[in-house]
């Protein structure tokens, strides 16, 4: 059975505050840090079974995860069985595709980030007052590398990323751990989100189990730019404004509408009702029910979502065998080990009147990415590369994720958002979510802490 005490909060329920900030540290004195991560940090690690009941979980939450280079430096030698996580994400930029490093925070280019405290909190004042103690109390054992301060966007936006879409909808759940799953929530293995629990195949050091991979990433979203795109782009479809042929485009990107609501379930219109019924709103699999695959030469099947759609891509669900999964067939890999679980919150602030006017980013706001995994060549890297990335997937000539499919810098084509035309091509000449960087962190289990990460 999991032990919920032993597991951080953010991996399988997200922290999920309104505040979160991000601090990157490296660590100058790895002994006097080993210290006081017990004595100083530990007691302020939030575990799962603290956040289960929503009602007595603290008012500021604290996450911490370390980097290869930081386990070096706390001369934790085990090899944890994961290439990614060992050569840090920017050895790992050819894989996903980003255009260089031009783009990316400058902390994040080189090794010197050993590790990153998530804290959360409802307020702002809170978050700071505990990293002003923190700093305080770690003295010079840490010395600060970088930090993004990340919020939930304000009123009706709330939950909603900075192009307008709800987020946090469709999260798998680990076998054993939520009783009653959402209708058409992924169940996965344990193992595949919790190092060294069933499903889990590589060989770890024992310590490591319960840990997890947190991925990382600072993803700049130019929304003036994409809503720019939109306006000029209306699908054309009887009966529709150009207001809404525009709506329909961006909901065809994403694979679902501003409210929340699946494209596949209301195709031509947003349904607020829908998108906000948490017993309907990810219960579809692209197929029609009594179909256990799509037919992928089909496809007016796109009509209700284009298989290159942000969410179809990265979790195919029916396009590739039900249940998710099961079924391997020719040069499609089955699903069933390609699941994170996303935590990011969005950062920067709301587009202003003169950048929607102009049409242009002025200042940088986004999403940070946090997705956990207990491989990442399964998850992250493998939805970002084999599947977004890659213009053959699922169909032959899907496209690219319109949303986070990366060509190095390169314009990205995309297939059937217009469904008037499904075999017309729309070419992306602007990237946007742009990629400035982050890193590859192991989330450790609160013993592993205790007793491997402390002196
Ligand atoms: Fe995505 N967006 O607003 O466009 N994402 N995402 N994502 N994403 C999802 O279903 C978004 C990113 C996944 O289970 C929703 O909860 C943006 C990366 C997966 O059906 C929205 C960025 C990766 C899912 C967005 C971004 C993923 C998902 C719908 C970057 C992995 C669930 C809400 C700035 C490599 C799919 C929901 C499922 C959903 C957006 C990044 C993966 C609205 C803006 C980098 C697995």
């Amino acid at each position: 059975n999991l032990n919920l005490t032993d597991v951080q909060a953010d991996i399988l329920l997200g922290m999920k505050k309104d505040k979160e900030l991000f601090f990157f540290f490296s660590i100058a004195d790895a002994k006097v840090f080993k210290a006081k991560l017990k004595t100083v940090v530990l007691p302020l690690v939030t575990s799962t079974d603290q956040i289960l009941n929503r009602t007595t979980e603290p008012d500021t939450m604290l996450n911490i995860a370390f980097s290869q280079t930081g386990l070096t430096a706390l001369n934790i030698t085990d090899d944890l069985g994961d290439a990614p996580f060992a050569g840090g994400q920017l050895k790992d930029i050819g894989n996903l595709n980003d255009p260089g490093t031009t783009n990316w925070v400058p902390q994040f280019v080189g090794t010197s980030i050993h590790g990153v405290i998530l804290l959360a909190s409802g307020s702002v004042d809170n978050v700071n007052t505990e990293l002003a103690t923190l700093k305080t109390k770690l003295g010079s054992s840490i010395k600060e590398v970088y930090s993004l301060e990340a919020a939930a966007r304000p009123g009706n936006q709330q939950g909603h990323e900075h192009f307008g879409y709800l987020d946090g909808i469709s999260n798998p759940s680990v076998e054993g751990f939520q009783p009653t799953p959402f209708p058409g929530q992924a169940v996965v293995p344990t193992g595949e989100i919790l190092v060294g629990e069933s499903g889990d195949k590589v060989q770890r050091p024992a310590w490591a189990k319960d840990g997890s991979f947190l991925v990382f990433r600072q993803l700049e979203q130019l929304v003036p730019e994409f809503n720019k795109f939109l306006t000029d782009n209306p699908i054309r479809a009887p009966g529709l404004t150009a207001q809404q042929g525009s709506d329909l485009l961006g909901a065809r990107m994403i694979g679902r509408w501003k409210s929340g609501a699946p494209v596949f379930l209301s195709p031509l219109h947003d349904d607020p009702v829908l998108g906000g019924d948490n017993q309907r709103n990810n219960n579809f699999t692209y197929v029609e029910p009594g179909q256990t695959h799509t037919n992928l030469t089909d496809l007016a099947s796109e009509s209700k979502c284009p298989f290159s759609a942000h969410i179809r891509k990265t979790r195919p669900r029916a396009d590739l065998g039900l249940p998710e999964g099961s079924s391997n067939d020719g040069s499609i890999q089955g699903s069933s080990n390609h699941h994170i679980v996303r935590g990011g919150i969005p950062y920067g602030p709301e587009v202003s009147s003169d950048e929607a006017t102009s049409n242009k980013t002025k200042t940088e706001r986004g999403l940070a990415f946090v997705a956990y995994q207990s491989n990442i060549v399964n998850g992250f890297q493998f939805l970002q590369r084999r599947w977004a990335n890659n213009a053959g997937f699922v169909t032959g000539n899907t496209g690219f994720d319109p949303i986070i499919g990366a060509n190095k810098g390169l314009p990205r084509n995309v297939s059937a958002l217009d469904l008037t035309n499904p075999s017309r091509t729309i070419t992306l000449t602007t990237d946007f979510v742009v990629s400035r960087g982050g890193e590859y962190f192991f989330s450790p289990s609160l013993s592993a802490l205790s007793k491997t990460f402390s002196a």
